[in-house]
């Protein structure tokens, strides 16, 4: 009978089929009139009919893959920060001009409602970013693929200021509706916690859990660019088991019930703030379990089907671990082949190894995630268990292949012994995996030879290199549709899903005009910016100064620090008369970052850039040449309006400290010129697009591990530079502090005396460097032809490369095209 029920039709790709689709959501899905709807109830009508169009294609997706399974890409990752959706859903539909049109006809503003939509930020910076560029990468290049993560009710936290200080406020980007995802509450799954494990008369071992929750799936469309293909991004939120419905049934327990059912729907709640740093909240740990467990139940039983031979599950799947927060899945597996499928030990982890491969986001020693043994007995016990007995196993390997060399095995034990005993997940990856990559060449190398050394001796090839990317459909072809017409007038539009044509722009660097309109882009991009910032935070700029760049998460590490000694040293020369305000390059430097909650540090470097801002913007003379903007909540859509517009990207963290950096990339593609230590991928960057369009500064990452292992005294380099002692001084003195010598006194005192990251010893090369930016800039033919190469020799950094590699190196996934 089904059978004979034609499919129903999309739309029609029209601007008539559109505004039919757009007024039938208004009234029957949203229940109003165009009379009286509201700017939400437009933008939601708006949603629904442009994922209308992409639904067919998603069932199609779907249905192909049950018919005809083929090899799959899992990307189990804590964060998604997908920016919004609407945009990208356009362009993917091939629906921009239409929707425009057919809004305008209803006499409605397409950019209006564009702006109603409130991003998902479910991700803190680079690796949920690049998750979300991922999975768009994947849906483009066809392979099959999904996502797999978590359904934060709460986002990463709205910043605001107050005095100058940040203040979180919980980000509640689903009081509006969602109209982009599909709740599946009949595919739900239960996860469970706690309780104790048990050893049957057949040696097989029960886990026998304390407590459970529910994890019901909400599925979101990943679409292709213009292709058939509209892959699945599955997010989990955490429910209370039907038996406390049960409880609040007999009502006599309705009380301790409701609290049994917040207790369980906390999981979800709320994403961790902290970004390159682990958080040892036994909360956290309920989450990469429940989402890891979720996700392999889902796809073992759901999509492989329930009778599986699970023996084959290296051929259809690999799961691709984002970090460290997804390495529980390893003991997992083991626990699903070994304890419930009765697969021998020795077997099921050949298959585990060869499911799973695990990338590295970090160099920072202190930022490896380890979860003490006291906290995962407790919440898991099968797996701490099944950790164990890996790690005696691997050892008696370590033991086998290298004598018996204790320090070498206490070394690379899973378990870490001090300060509490506690297991080492990055280790566990690395004996879990069959492949191991980080994110950038110098990253890569510097994973091989420091931080995971001894497992890179140990097996040398399971680790390889891939160089992150960026989508250029958000970040190009939507952020900057000035540019990207120009590019496809030069060279046609093939470069949105084949970046590397951008080098066809090559010859056009010596080419005048274009130059000319490649400038007069920019500058209408920064009048989008100046709109955007009076709008939205009510701050003026001046499209006419030199635009410079710094935003990302704020760490010390990063050094927004050295950036505000920069803008201080040249406030004191301003304001002294050393240097002339009329006849400098005028400058407008633009923060964007939020500091984890706990990281106090991280907040007195915000207050400082605002209150340095703030003096700086008042005083009559130096705001002639010199102005400071720092935008409260920087996002996605902040980024996607501000990296167009940028003359000078920013990225002077301490070489061998940032594992690769993305917005790096955002900027270079967007026309802006870096200034740069030779860190993470800003190394392949400057080799990419020559030295002569590069600012190199600051120190390599050998010549400042050798200094510190010398031992570095940052005190000398204040003693022997002077404008360096007055920039210090200037701070200390309570010049931007209302005379209050109290405020900055713990930022410079920790520069002096400490200064992890080095900034002291690179503040002079730092300000030359930004000399060098000023002469050059002056000479604006100079500037737009180094701008254009920037562009034409950055094609490498497109996400869609990144996942190329991926497939070559450790998928193996092959494209299966969706029919249109
Ligand atoms: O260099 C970036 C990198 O570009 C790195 O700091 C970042 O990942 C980006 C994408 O590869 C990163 N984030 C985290 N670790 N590295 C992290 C750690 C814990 C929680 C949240 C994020």
């Amino acid at each position: 009978m089904t059978e004979t029920i034609p499919p129903i039709a999309s739309p029609e790709l029209n601007v008539e089929g559109f505004t039919r689709q757009y007024l039938r959501e208004l009234t029957y899905t949203q229940g109003t009139t165009l009379e009286r709807a509201s700017t939400n109830d437009k933008y939601l009508a708006l949603a629904r009919t442009v994922r209308s169009y992409l639904m067919s294609r998603w069932n199609r997706t779907v249905t192909q893959e049950f018919r005809k399974p083929a090899r799959a890409v899992a990307y189990l990752s804590a964060e998604f920060l997908l920016g919004r959706q609407l945009d990208n859903a356009l362009i993917a539909s091939g629906l921009e001009e239409i929707a425009a049109e057919g809004l305008a006809s209803l006499g409605l503003d397409l950019d209006e409602l564009r702006a109603a939509e409130v991003e998902p930020g479910l991700g803190n910076g680079g690796l949920g970013r690049l998750a979300a560029c991922f999975i768009d990468s994947l849906a483009t290049l066809n392979i099959p693929a999904v996502g797999y993560g978590i359904r934060y009710e709460f986002g990463i936290f709205r910043q605001t200021f107050v005095d100058g200080r940040q203040v979180e406020e919980p980000d509640n980007w689903l009081d509006n509706g969602s109209p982009w995802e599909i709740a599946r509450p009949e595919q739900e799954v239960e996860v469970s916690f706690g309780g104790h494990t048990e050893v049957g008369p057949d040696g097989t071992t029960t886990w026998v859990p304390g407590w459970s929750v529910l994890a019901v799936p909400y599925n979101y469309m990943v679409p292709g660019y213009l292709n058939g293909r509209v892959n699945t991004l599955r997010l989990w939120s955490a429910r209370a088991t039907h038996a406390f419905d049960l409880k609040i049934f007999n009502y006599g327990d309705y009380a301790e019930a409701v609290r049994a059912q917040t207790f369980a729907e906390n999981i979800t709640k709320v994403l961790y703030p902290e970004d390159s740093t682990p958080q040892g909240k036994e909360l956290r740990l309920q989450q990469q379990y429940f989402f890891v467990a979720a996700s392999l139940r889902d796809f073992v039983e759901r999509v492989l089907g329930p009778d599986s031979d699970l023996r084959e599950l290296p051929e259809r799947i690999t799961f691709q671990l984002n970090d460290t927060h997804p390495v529980i899945a390893i003991p997992e597996l083991m626990r699903i082949l070994v304890d419930l499928k009765g697969v021998p030990w020795d077997e099921a982890w050949a298959i585990t190894q060869k499911c799973f491969a695990y990338t590295c986001h970090t160099l920072l020693p202190e930022a490896l995630e380890v979860w003490p043994v006291e906290l995962l007995s407790r919440l898991l016990p099968r797996h701490m268990e099944i950790i164990y007995r890996i790690n005696d196993e691997f050892l008696a390997q370590v033991r086998a292949k290298f004598g018996n060399d204790e320090m070498l095995v206490r070394r690379m034990s899973i378990i870490a012994e001090y300060p509490e005993r506690a297991v080492r997940m990055a280790y566990l990856a690395s004996v879990g995996t069959f492949k191991i990559n980080g994110v950038a060449e110098l990253h890569s190398q510097l994973l091989r030879e420091k931080v995971l050394n001894d497992f890179a001796v140990f097996a040398p090839e399971k680790f390889t290199n891939v160089t992150n990317g960026v989508t250029p459909r958000r970040f190009v072809r939507l952020a900057n549709p000035g540019l990207s017409a120009l590019i496809t007038e030069a060279i046609g539009d093939g470069w949105v899903t084949d970046l590397g044509r951008l080098s066809e722009l090559e010859p056009f660097a010596d080419d005048a005009e274009f130059r000319r309109r490649f400038r007069e882009i920019k500058r209408s991009n920064k009048d989008r910016l100046v709109t955007l910032l009076k709008n939205r935070d009510g701050i003026d700029i001046d499209p006419d100064t030199m635009l410079d760049v710094m935003v990302k998460r704020l760490h010390e590490y990063k050094r927004q620090l050295l950036k505000v000694l920069h803008v201080v040293a040249q406030y004191d020369r301003l304001k002294s008369g050393e240097l002339d305000p009329a006849s400098t390059v005028h400058r407008t430097v633009v923060f964007g970052a939020k500091a984890a909650p706990g990281y106090q540090m991280a907040k007195e470097i915000i207050a400082l850039i605002n209150h340095v801002g703030a003096r700086v913007n008042g005083d009559p003379v130096v705001s002639q040449a010199l102005r400071v903007a720092f935008p409260a909540n920087y996002n996605v859509t902040v980024a996607e309006t501000l990296v167009p517009a940028a003359d000078l990207s920013e990225q002077i963290s301490l070489a061998g400290k940032e594992a690769s950096g993305t917005g790096n990339m955002k900027f270079a593609l967007n026309g802006a010129l870096t200034v740069g230590t030779d860190d993470g991928a800003n190394v392949e960057i400057r080799q990419l697009v020559g030295d002569d369009n590069f600012f190199l500064f600051g120190l390599t990452e050998p010549e400042a591990s050798a200094i510190q292992e010398a031992g570095y005294h940052p005190a000398a380099h204040y003693e022997q530079n002077p404008g360096l002692r007055r920039a210090l001084d200037l701070i200390a003195s309570g010049e931007f502090s209302g005379g209050d010598r109290s405020v900055f006194e713990p930022i410079v005192s920790n520069l002096l005396h400490e200064d992890r990251f080095m900034v002291l010893a690179d503040y002079q090369s730092y300000i030359d460097a930004q000399e060098r930016v000023d002469a050059y800039y002056r000479d604006q033919e100079a500037w737009s032809r180094s701008t254009v190469l920037n562009v034409a020799r950055s094609g490498f950094f497109s996400s869609d490369r990144s996942m190329q590699d991926y497939l070559d190196r450790i998928w193996h996934a092959k494209p299966v095209p969706v029919e249109l």
